[in-house]
């Protein structure tokens, strides 16, 4: 059987994976043996009652109660089996366990984002460690979208104006993918994600450094990207024009005004503070509605976040 299970389905991310594919594969299993038990009976019949010369039809037979008692209740069996079986692996599959890490799941048009329990917010990819429980509560920006891991055999749709929950407990260490199940527009079939399984470990070295890729960009690079996925680019433009907060195009080296009337140089201290401690100087004609980043971002991110502003001249 499992030849045709390594055919049929992916890889098995999660003990649930295996429950599920053996409940599937018994339907699978099932089918099939119906499917063979009623093709060689239509056949046998189409043989054995063919015409034969001129002889007459054979005499009707209008009912046979016995015949029918047995078609009748051994399909309602089976199928209560179905039942019982699908309804347990379902409570399994959509109840999570009280003491699970809890990730926040925001889809928007083309994306996925999340936020861990301790601020941290990551895009597209997520980190979990090995054996433990992970709740994903959800909900999406605009339209439906969908969250599938086909290696974790879980699937729920994300939706506007409500939340969904899924869990699943990771077994496989190694990368599985995400995809969004739901049309939602042109982006929907590049709107992927991964999902690493990492040791206790490594997980926690993630936590603290961040990912592989990104510990040894250039910190300029990884400013720019954050820039991004930090939504510092909603409220600051780089060519000047004015968002909801000043444009980063021109500020670091030169003196800004502040609210209270004085002025300060920009220089990585100011940088620093105004990400970390917005409210503490404002800039003049604007409000102080910065979100503070305190807590969201590792040192090496505030780093490269000042060394891109720097470059915006
Ligand atoms: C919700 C909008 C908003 C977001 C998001 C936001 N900021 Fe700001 N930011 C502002 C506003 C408004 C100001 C001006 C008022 C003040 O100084 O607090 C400002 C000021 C600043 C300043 C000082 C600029 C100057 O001209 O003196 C820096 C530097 C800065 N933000 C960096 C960042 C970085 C880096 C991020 C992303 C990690 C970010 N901001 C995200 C709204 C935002
Ligand atoms: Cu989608």
């Amino acid at each position: 059987m499992n030849w045709l299970k390594s055919i049929l389905l992916p890889a098995q991310g999660t003990a649930y994976a295996a429950e599920h594919d053996t409940f599937f594969m018994f339907i699978v299993a099932l089918t099939a043996f119906f499917f063979l038990l009623i093709t060689a009976l239509v056949v046998f019949f189409v043989w054995r009652y063919r015409r034969r010369g001129d002889s007459p039809a054979e005499s009707q037979v209008t009912h046979n109660t016995r015949l029918e008692i047995v078609w009748s209740v051994i399909p309602l069996i089976l199928v209560m089996i179905i039942f019982a079986w699908g309804f347990h692996d379902y409570m399994n599959a959509y109840t999570a366990p009280g003491d699970a890490l809890e990730i926040q799941v925001t889809a928007k048009q083309w994306i996925w984002q999340f936020e861990y329990p301790d601020g941290m917010r990551t895009v597209n990819e997520i980190h979990v460690p090995i054996g433990r429980p992970v709740r994903l509560v959800m909900s999406s920006e605009d339209v439906i979208h969908s969250f599938f891991v086909p290696s974790f055999r879980i699937k729920k749709d994300v939706v506007p104006g409500m939340y969904t929950d899924l869990w699943f407990l990771p077994e496989a260490e190694g990368e599985h993918t995400l995809f969004c199940a739901e049309y939602c527009g042109r982006g929907h079939s590049d709107m992927l994600g991964k999902i690493y399984v990492d040791s206790e470990e490594k997980f926690r070295e993630w936590q603290e450094l961040g990912d592989e890729r990104t510990r040894t960009m250039p910190l300029a690079e990884l400013g720019a990207l954050l820039y991004e996925s930090r939504g510092c680019s909603t409220c600051h433009s780089l060519d000047g024009s004015r968002r909801d907060g000043p444009s980063f195009k021109g500020v670091f080296g030169h003196e800004v005004k502040l609210s209270d009337g004085t002025t300060v140089l920009a220089d990585e201290n100011y940088i620093r503070e105004s990400i970390l401690e917005p409210q503490a100087k404002i800039v003049s004609s604007f409000e102080g509605i910065m979100p503070t980043f305190q807590g969201l971002l590792r040192e090496r991110e505030v780093k490269a976040l000042i060394e891109f502003v720097k470059e915006q001249q």
